[in-house]
């Protein structure tokens, strides 16, 4: 028990008040004299010249989305081109004091970010490392061609390198940082520390809190920078993200060693616009941004407005906000102002803002005024700063007009696989790192673990059916494979709510508690976006995460993290980003409407992601062995009506030793030869009864076949069955219309169409809300329906009396009615 921070009426409900401290607001003041003694010459010449190469760069993608031509290159992009000229002082000024090992996460609008954040990581590292990464980096495929044309220094050749793999990577090229599979809105390259970027507004919010937390839970060096966008500080998953990055437990629950709360600045690029929608003065109510640290935590997530327009501010609130990371003080939000002149894409007709507004930004525009600073301190003459600037517009152009030559940028042909080849890494990494273990007491002293040696592993004991009490059931074959990997990979984490103390909503992380630090099992915030987006950023991370939901009727609340992130980051990154984050999703029963439906069928339908429903303790333990020791985010389904189920099916017991069930495989649980019966979840067990009533009033014998997995699947047991059997019905307890067995059974009936005496017959739940527990009978598929429908539609039983109507011309009828 946790008990350490008592909750006192006394102190709880004292007379007392909140105080504010002021939030800081474009408090910078230093003169230039001042600055001339903090930086260099070279520091303010690289400062400029950053700034103009993110100028040209995206002034080049302007002009051939507008007029698809640039200095005699002609070249059309079809995609998406967000730029961000007006805002390379923000970008560069938050660049400049990261180093490699500082990861950057941001959003759409973000060539600016990278580019920065790649020129200081440049200039960071040695030569040999920095030859050594863009040589190994997809076997130099992205440095051939910049270094085929190039003699100059390794730097200068890692400037031309960056600015080609972003160019190409934006043109879909395989010669992209991602071979094209990312694009404008997604590139990113990590050895820079420049880590995905988020098309999904506000995506990164969730995400990088996760990446935070990595660092922290392993010790790493470094701090993670979320680049939003002001109109997406009103997102969810920003929200979420911040809550979760404040949590008091990592400063007051936690062991101090780790260095305190999480190592994140949420950096508000602060453009004041979305879109066309106004954050100040129209879509929100705070009018800063900065406003919003004073109601996340007592330190205000120690916020400041900063003026962005400026390298020096920025730079000046980075090194100072780095200080309350390195301090263990954070999380921080900076809301840095900046001004884009550039449409929201280049289509953008600019109707919501008036030309007056634009052009006075204009005229205090950050890299005018930064050189006419620069010319002030007399270390710097005019001339000398065109040349320079000269040479670096030459470099980028001459990268541009590498990038979009097809010849020597190609694309992938257009009959590739290459595809298919990333959406799962499909490896097994036995542990992400090598450091001992953390766990608070010997396996052996574990109160659970004792508690489950007493437990009975086979159907029978002494020829008898288990009592439940005594059975070893899913819960505690879901304990044992969880218990066995966070005995392996030290990087190994598990959260969500009521995780720790209580055990998971369902007791099967009882005894984790007492096993593990707190830093690797942990409550999280009622935040589900924010669960499984500090999963994903964890996994980004090169940790393996295991994050929970407790109801499938919550899916809806972390839709864009389970449908838009952990699931695409993969392929987005052509094979370069590993996933292995499991997530448990418990399916309810007895709680209505709003706890209890199967949404299996929503998450199968998502590309990237596999997708398992295991309903034995055999294949529980099998299936979560081979998901913790896989590469790829495999979502867990398990269901409340059964976790005290023990084994029926293995004879020889569930193992007490390691074993792994590939997560492909559906699995023959009894052998028959006049139907086959396919179940996925809990309806095998409805599928039992329906069998065993066949076999005793009708004398047939089903083949009872649980898929396991709705993707992917291996159809070889499914055809084999059918090739006997020629009769199939389907049943699960997901709605009927289109779940996971309408896949199945089309997909069946194409496959095995030549065995089939008539079409599959699919049996779900009603499509309605789920009814009270009482009346559950009505809506979950029951042994008579299925009975019913095999006597209607695949094999007259005779001398039956169907209870149910289970007809065609009510499946039409239902069809025609939406329900
Ligand atoms: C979840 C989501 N909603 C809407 C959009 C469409 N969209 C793209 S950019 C944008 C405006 C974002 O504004 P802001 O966060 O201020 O970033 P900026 O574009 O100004 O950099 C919108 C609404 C999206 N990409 N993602
Ligand atoms: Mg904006």
């Amino acid at each position: 028990m946790p008990k350490s921070i008592a909750i006192e009426p006394r102190r709880m409900l004292a007379r007392d008040k909140i105080s504010f401290r002021d939030i800081p607001v474009n408090a910078y003041q230093a003169t230039l004299q001042e600055e001339m003694a903090t930086y260099t010459r070279g520091d303010f010449l690289n400062l400029c010249l950053d700034m103009c190469a993110i100028r040209e760069f995206e002034a080049i993608l302007n002009e051939i989305k507008l007029k698809r031509t640039y200095k005699g290159v002609s070249y059309e992009h079809l995609g998406p081109a967000h730029l961000s000229m007006g805002q390379e002082a923000a970008a560069v000024g938050m660049a400049f004091t990261l180093g490699p090992e500082d990861h950057i996460y941001g959003s759409h609008r973000s060539h600016g970010e990278i580019l920065a954040k790649g020129f200081s990581a440049i200039r960071r590292l040695s030569d040999d490392r920095l030859y050594e990464i863009m040589r190994s980096y997809r076997d130099g495929a992205v440095l051939a061609p910049v270094e085929k044309r190039f003699q100059g220094t390794v730097p200068e050749l890692a400037f031309r390198f960056l600015i080609y793999g972003a160019y190409s990577e934006i043109f879909a090229r395989e010669t992209g940082f991602n071979r094209g599979l990312g694009g404008s809105m997604h590139a990113f390259f990590t050895p820079f520390g420049i880590y995905p970027n988020n098309a999904i507004v506000g995506g990164s919010g969730s995400i990088a809190p996760g990446a935070a937390l990595f660092k922290r839970v392993n010790r790493k060096p470094g701090i993670v920078v979320a680049n939003i966008g002001d109109a997406s500080f009103a997102c969810g998953p920003v929200w979420e993200g911040l809550t979760f990055a404040s949590m008091d437990q990592y400063r007051k629950l936690w062991d101090q060693a780790l260095g305190g709360s999480l190592p994140l600045i949420v950096h508000c690029m602060n453009n004041f616009y979305g879109m066309g929608g106004q954050p100040y003065g129209e879509t929100m109510g705070c009018e800063f941004i900065a406003r919003i640290g004073a109601g996340v935590n007592p330190d205000q997530l120690h916020a400041e407005r900063v003026n962005g327009y400026d390298p020096l501010p920025v730079i000046d609130a980075f090194r100072r906000k780095k200080q309350v990371l390195a301090e263990g003080r954070g999380p921080v939000l900076l809301d840095t102002i900046t001004y884009r002149y550039s449409g929201h894409s280049p289509s953008d007709a600019s109707s919501y803002r008036t030309k007056e507004e634009l052009e006075q930004w204009q005229r205090v525009d950050s890299i005018l005024t930064f050189r006419e600073k620069m010319l002030a301190t007399r270390w710097f003459t005019e001339a000398e700063l065109q040349e320079a600037k000269a040479a670096i517009d030459t470099a980028v152009f001459e990268m541009f007009k590498l990038a979009a030559d097809l010849e020597v940028s190609p694309r992938l042909p257009p009959d590739s696989e290459l595809i298919g080849t990333v959406m799962f890494s499909n490896q097994r990494v036995e542990k992400f790192d090598d450091r001992p273990v953390e766990l608070l007491q010997p396996l052996s002293e574990n109160p659970r673990v004792q508690q489950i040696r007493s437990k009975v592993r086979t159907p029978l004991d002494q020829g008898k059916p288990v009592p439940r009490m005594r059975a070893f059931n899913i819960r505690d074959a879901i304990f044992e494979a969880l218990v066995h990997r966070f005995t392996i990979d030290p990087t190994m984490v598990a959260f969500g709510e009521e995780n720790r103390d209580w055990g998971g909503a369902f007791g099967v992380y009882r005894g984790l508690t007492e096993l593990l630090p707190y830093h690797r099992l942990f409550n999280a915030p009622i935040s589900e976006g924010g669960i499984v987006g500090a999963a994903v950023g964890y996994a980004l991370e090169g940790g393996r995460a295991v994050a929970e939901i407790m109801y499938a009727d919550f899916i809806g609340r972390a839709g864009d993290e389970i449908f838009n992130q952990l699931s695409k980051w993969q392929a987005m990154s052509a094979g370069e980003l590993k996933m292995p984050v499991v997530l448990r999703i418990s399916i309810g029963a007895k709680y209505g409407a709003q706890h209890s439906q199967d949404w299996t069928a929503l998450i199968h339908h998502i590309p990237g992601l596999k997708v398992v429903y295991p309903v034995t303790p055999y294949d529980a333990k099998g299936m979560m062995n081979a998901a913790l020791a896989g590469t790829d985010p495999v979502v867990f389904f398990e269901s409340q009506k059964i976790y005290d189920y023990g084994e029926m099916f293995v004879a020889e017991g569930v193992p007490e030793g390691y074993y792994e069930i590939p997560l492909s495989e559906p699995s023959v649980k009894r052998a028959g030869k006049d139907l086959t019966l396919v179940t996925f979840g809990p309806a095998l067990y409805t599928a039992v009864a329906a069998a065993d009533e066949l076999a005793r009033r009708f004398g047939l014998s089903a083949e009872l076949i649980d898929l396991r997995t709705a993707n992917p699947i291996n159809y070889e047991p499914l055809i084999e069955s059918v090739k006997k059997t020629g009769k199939v019905l389907l049943a699960c307890d997901a709605c009927e219309r289109g779940a996971v067995i309408q896949t199945v059974a089309a997909t069946l009936t194409q496959l095995a169409f030549d065995y089939l005496d008539s079409p599959p017959v699919v049996v779900g739940s009603r499509n309605w809300i789920t009814p009270a527990a009482e009346l559950e009978a009505m809506f979950f598929p029951q042994a008579r329906w299925l009975l019913d429908a095999i006597h209607e539609r695949i094999l007259p039983l005779a001398g039956y009396q169907p209870a149910t109507n289970q007809t065609l011309g009510e499946l039409a009828r239902r069809a025609r009615l939406g329900v």
